[in-house]
């Protein structure tokens, strides 16, 4: 495989996996990171072999230090090095905003820049997520506009789109192992970029076009979404029908999965239902597939859309259902929830991580604050976030709280038993939002106990003789 030299714009997530693994491949591989206050410093910490990326990334680290070492990649805030670059891979954040639209000023800046210095016979690659259409009509004109030359080689430029599927704490092993997609303007394109990708990916990398590789990147992550989605209606239904979703959940998903006759395969796969969903991928891909949809379709349905958005106007209304969960227990427990004290455990949106990217948590805290509660926050992994203090030690964070409302599924929240409740809260009250406790050891200790889906705990036998009814502790002496 002949050696390239390759620029990757955008040091984050996506963008130093990508640039050190090419290194690493032997291309010769400098990452362009803009010196904003957010995120300049990686430039110097990238120079000096240091990874950026916080958390356990497995050969991450290792990697860079050698590629660096090496002299076969460094990072720089000057785009004047795109004139010597062969592949320009564009890696910048496509975040959106209030009202659901793509943020694009990072990739149109990227794309002008890239532009500047683009040359006959050299190729573009958007590897960030985007609404389809987007690098048809966003990117490919003002890349045209400021070079000069015309999309298509070998005469002018090649282009494609070929999306990423990284998830935090497996950075190098999904880049290496997941499939690649690259969707290209052209043969000679898209046979350059499956060249290029052959170098570090041992998976299969295959070549599509560039809308199709849009689509199916956005769809990829709103049909997780969806799945979460259902699983959280029936977990409402099943609170109303008094049964426990997660019962339910094993029955459905007991179906065979019978890949030798796919006709007739009935397998299921329901997933978990919670307390709303988080991350970086799956709150806003469907919003950039509708956008898409709305902005670039070449013909529109009578029928009006709502399965996909309805699933993401359901997943963002979970936190809302657990404070509603919580407002009925404590009135159970005798307490109004204004002027009530909450112990929140899990401010990051995923177990045993310390990413709080759209956090479910955040609108829970807005919720708790309409109401007039006050919180006390803990999270084993982070410390402070968006302005809120995170308290790190767990025995402070519930002390004379009225009750605990479980958010995130952190190992650590394992050790929160009743007896250790009895002692630090105010009244007996435990929601939990991710399945993590036992209802009925609560229930045996006379707790007001209410959980996502679990619409069976009146009907759990109560093993303990003498109950307290209300669940309220005796002031403590
Ligand atoms: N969640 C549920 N129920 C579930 C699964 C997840 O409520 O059954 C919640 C989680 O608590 C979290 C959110 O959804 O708040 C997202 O969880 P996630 O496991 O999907 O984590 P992500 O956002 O890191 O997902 C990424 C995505 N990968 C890419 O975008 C390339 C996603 O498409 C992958 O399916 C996921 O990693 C994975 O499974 O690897």
């Amino acid at each position: 495989m002949n050696k390239k030299r390759i620029a990757v714009i955008g040091m984050g997530y996506v963008g130093i996996p990508a640039a050190v693994l090419l290194a690493d491949a032997g291309h010769n591989v400098v990452g362009i990171q803009r010196r904003s206050q957010r995120s300049g410093w990686k430039i110097d910490w990238l120079n000096q072999g240091r990874c950026p990326v916080g958390g356990n990334e497995p050969e991450l680290p290792e990697i860079l230090q050698r590629v660096v070492r090496e002299g076969r990649f460094m990072a720089t805030d000057d785009y004047s090095v795109l004139r010597d670059v062969d592949v320009v891979l564009i890696d910048v954040q496509t975040p959106t905003d209030e009202a659901h639209a793509p943020i694009y000023e990072s990739l149109e800046e990227a794309s002008h820049h890239v532009g500047k210095y683009l040359r006959k016979g050299s190729l573009v690659i958007v590897e960030s997520t985007v609404a389809p259409g987007t690098t048809e009509h966003v990117v490919k004109p003002i890349l045209e506009q400021e070079s000069g030359l015309r999309t298509g080689l070998p005469d002018g430029f090649g282009l494609c789109f070929s999306y990423e599927r990284v998830m935090v704490g497996r950075l190098i092993h999904n880049v290496r192992e997941y499939p690649k997609i690259v969707g290209a303007v052209d043969d000679e394109s898209r046979n350059m970029a499956i060249e290029l990708y052959r170098s570090i990916v041992r998976a299969q990398v295959c070549g599509t076009d560039i809308m199709t590789a849009e689509v199916a990147k956005t769809v990829e992550n709103a049909y997780r979404d969806v799945q979460i989605a259902f699983a959280n209606e029936v977990a409402l239904l099943c609170e109303s029908l008094g049964t426990d979703v997660h019962e339910v959940r094993k029955l459905v998903n007991g179906l065979p999965n019978d890949p030798s006759a796919p006709h007739a395969n009935p397998v299921r796969n329901m997933h978990f239902p919670g307390a709303g969903v988080g991350g970086h991928c799956l709150p806003k891909d469907t919003w950039l597939l509708m956008h898409g949809y709305d902005r670039y379709a070449e013909s529109k349905h009578a029928y009006p859309m709502s399965v996909l958005t309805g699933a993401r106007y359901l997943n963002d209304w979970m936190p809302i259902h657990m404070v509603d969960l919580l407002e009925t227990a404590l009135g159970e427990a005798g307490v109004r929830i204004r002027g009530s004290r909450i112990c929140v455990l899990g401010y990051a949106f995923l177990e045993n991580c310390d990413d709080s990217r759209n956090t479910p948590t955040a609108p829970l805290l807005q919720e708790l604050r309409r109401r007039g509660a006050t919180y006390v926050i803990h999270d084993p992994f982070i410390k402070e976030d968006e302005g809120h203090q995170i308290e790190p030690d767990i025995d402070r964070a519930l002390n004379d709280c009225h009750a605990v409302v479980l958010m995130t599924k952190h190992q650590e929240y394992r050790s929160v038993t009743p007896e250790r409740l009895n002692g630090l809260l105010r009244s007996r009250v435990v929601i939990d939002g991710r399945n993590m406790f036992d209802p009925k050891e609560f229930l045996d200790h006379g707790f007001i106990f209410k959980g996502i889906g679990k619409g069976n705990i009146n009907k759990i036998k109560v093993c303990s003789r003498e109950t307290i009814q209300s669940g309220v502790l005796s002031p403590r002496s």
